[in-house]
């Protein structure tokens, strides 16, 4: 499955409007959606997603970021999909992003940036299991 990559468009470009916009990006980027949905994690649902950074100084914070509001949740797939998207959405820091970049133009800080993208082809999968039943990933 080294074609997938998973992707939450995160509650800041949610609040802010830019769902159909960074959609665009993705779309324009050639990425094909495989599934796709608004949600909202739970506190619960928020630190397991993000149990691997349990110990990094910023988790409390991230936990209560990204579980308090609306995501949109989607598998994306394209040749090279997890290190390609990465490189379209940009650094981690907006400041550091590169320009034309998704968080460079959506992200409001290094926390609230916008958009996740998955670290490898393993995490890919284990993410969109988490989010999606077999039955809505196309
Ligand atoms: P992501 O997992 O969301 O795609 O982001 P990433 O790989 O670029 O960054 P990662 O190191 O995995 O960190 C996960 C998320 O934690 C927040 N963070 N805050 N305040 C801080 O210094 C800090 N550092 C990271 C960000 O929301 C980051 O995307
Ligand atoms: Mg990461």
């Amino acid at each position: 499955m080294s074609n997938i990559t998973f992707t939450m468009i995160k509650p800041d470009a949610v609040a802010d409007g830019h769902i159909g916009a960074i959609l665009g990006k993705i779309s324009e980027g050639g990425f094909k959606i495989k599934a796709l949905k608004l949600t909202q994690l739970t506190v619960a649902d928020a630190k397991k997603f993000y149990e691997v950074h349990a110990e990094r100084p910023f988790y409390g914070e991230l936990v209560e970021f990204m579980s308090s509001g609306p995501i949109v949740a989607a598998v994306l797939e394209k040749d090279n999909a997890v290190e390609d998207f990465r490189t379209l959405i940009g650094s981690t820091n907006p400041a550091e992003a590169a320009e034309g970049t998704i968080r460079k133009m959506f992200a409001r800080s290094i926390g609230e940036n916008a958009v996740h993208g998955s670290d490898s082809d393993e995490n890919a999968l284990i993410e969109a299991q988490f989010h999606f039943s077999g039955r809505e990933i196309f």
